[in-house]
C-alpha cells in the first residue's frame, strides 16, 4: 500500500492509523502547490480531486476521503479494535464522529487557512469552531477517547484537526479536556513515528 500523504496536513490521520495497525506501507509525499508526488507521478493522477489523503492498494485501486480511508485500514486488523464491526450500533456512532470532524471540525477549519478572508469573516467561523470544540469538550470531559475508554480511528482525525487551532488563534488551553486529550495521543507511539517521518520526508519540486 502506498499513503500520499503532505506535512501536517489531514493525511496524518490515516497515517497515524497505519502504524498503530503495523501494516506494511509507502510514505509518498505530495506538493499540494505542484501537484506532484515523491515517485514521480501527478498526483492529479492518483487522485482526480487534487487532495491528500489517498491510499493506493497493491492492485493499484486508490481510495480517498481520510473517513472512508481509515475504516478500511481498521477493517484489515480488526482485532486491534480501531474500530467497531461493521454491521455494529458502535459503528454508526463511529461515522457519526467521523461524520462530524470531516464536516464541522476539518471544513470548518478550511476558511480559516484563507489568507485573503477579511478578519471580521474569519472570526464568524471561528466563532463557529469554538462552539463545535464547546461539544467535544463536553463530551471528553467524560471520558478519555471520543468512543470511550479504548483509542480509535476518530480519535486520529481529531488529534490530526485539532493540531491546526493554535494556526487560527484558537486556544485549546480553554478547554481542560482537549488539552488533556492532545497531550496523551501526543505520546502515542503511532503518533510520533508518524509525525518524526512527516518531518523527515524530502520536500517535492
Ligand atoms: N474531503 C477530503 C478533504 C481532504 C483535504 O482537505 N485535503 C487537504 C489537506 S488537509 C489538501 O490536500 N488540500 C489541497 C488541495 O485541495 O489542493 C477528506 O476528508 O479527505
Amino acid at each position: 500500500m502506498k499513503l500520499y500523504f503532505a506535512p501536517n496536513t489531514c493525511s496524518l490521520s490515516p497515517h497515524i492509523v497505519l502504524r498503530e495497525l503495523g501494516l506494511p506501507f509507502e510514505l509518498i509525499r505530495v506538493n499540494n502547490r505542484t501537484k506532484r508526488s515523491a515517485d514521480g507521478k501527478d498526483f492529479s493522477h492518483v487522485n482526480p480531486k487534487g487532495y491528500v489523503a489517498a491510499l493506493m492498494l497493491d492492485d493499484e485501486q486508490v481510495i480517498t476521503e481520510g473517513a472512508a480511508i481509515v475504516q478500511y485500514l481498521a477493517d484489515l486488523r480488526p482485532e486491534a479494535a480501531l474500530a467497531p464491526p461493521n454491521g455494529s450500533f458502535d459503528r454508526v456512532r463511529l461515522q457519526e464522529w467521523l461524520n462530524f470532524i470531516t464536516s464541522e471540525i476539518h471544513s470548518g477549519s478550511s476558511p480559516l487557512f484563507n489568507t485573503r478572508l477579511p478578519e471580521e469573516v474569519k472570526t464568524l467561523f471561528r466563532d463557529k469552531l469554538r462552539r463545535r470544540l464547546d461539544y467535544v469538550a463536553q463530551v471528553l470531559d467524560e471520558q478519555t477517547f471520543l468512543q470511550g475508554e479504548r483509542f480509535g480511528v476518530a480519535d486520529a482525525y481529531l488529534f490530526t484537526v485539532l493540531r491546526w487551532m493554535a494556526q487560527f488563534s484558537v486556544d485549546l488551553t480553554d478547554w481542560p479536556s482537549l488539552t488533556r486529550y492532545m497531550a496523551l495521543i501526543a505520546q502515542r507511539k503511532s503518533v510520533q513515528t508518524a509525525l518524526a517521518a512527516e518531518t523527515a520526508s524530502q520536500e517535492v519540486k
